[in-house]
């Protein structure tokens, strides 16, 4: 395993992809736990239904989905209808699009109480996203280890996501590399975790669902 911490803004990998560790540059720790708390405390917290090998589970992590407008975001066999966005998540935001100089219009949430929560490889490749999107992902509370691998090569990368985090994907890397956030036992502590993402989908415009 490599880790990159101790790099500030690395290029991991820099191979058939960009993806950018910006580290706690974004918050101090106090101010990323205050987001930590807000965001605990006023999102829509619900947990999440995936269809796998034609078996819905509900996952014990749970899930938000916000945006711009009421955006239909379907992931895993599950669709999920955009929120209105928070006073906390348009702040963050601001801030990532700031940094990343980029612009979001949809934010995915995902609360794992523990180490026992996690995701498996997958990549964010579904066509709503359109093809070299830029996902830029916040990290709140317990500190977890992030592992990228290659499609082709199976070359894996892994890193640590600090409290108050930036972690941002551009260019080809969902075509070329998996994430996942794998458990661990050795975490007793809850983690938030954002992903603003930019839906290139047109919304639905049924009012009886606004
Ligand atoms: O929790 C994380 O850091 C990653 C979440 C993720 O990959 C996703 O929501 O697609
Ligand atoms: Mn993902």
């Amino acid at each position: 395993m490599t880790t990159f911490n101790e790099y500030r803004i690395s290029n991991i990998p820099n191979t058939d992809g960009t993806v950018n560790y910006y580290g706690k540059i974004l918050l101090s720790s106090e101010e990323a736990n205050r987001y930590f708390d807000l965001l605990m405390q006023n999102t829509q917290w619900e947990k999440d239904e995936v269809i796998i090998f034609g078996k819905r589970i509900t996952t014990k992590r749970k899930v938000a989905w916000y945006g711009d407008r009421n955006f239909l975001y379907t992931y895993s066999n599950t669709t999920k209808q955009a929120l209105p966005w928070t006073n906390e998540l348009i702040d963050l935001k601001r801030k990532t699009e700031l940094i990343t100089n980029s612009q979001f219009n949809s934010c995915l949430l995902n609360l794992y109480h523990d180490g026992n929560e996690g995701m498996t490889w997958h990549s964010d490749d579904e066509k709503s996203l359109g093809k070299n999107t830029v996902i830029a992902s916040l990290s709140f509370g317990a500190e977890r280890k992030f592992s990228f691998k290659h499609r082709r090569t199976r070359q894996t990368i892994s890193l640590l996501l600090e409290n108050g985090s930036l972690l941002v994907m551009r260019g080809n890397t969902q075509s070329n590399w998996l994430h996942s956030l794998p458990l661990s036992s050795k975490i007793n502590h809850p983690r938030i975790n954002l992903t603003f993402r930019t839906i290139i989908d047109e919304p639905i415009h049924d009012t009886k669902l606004t």
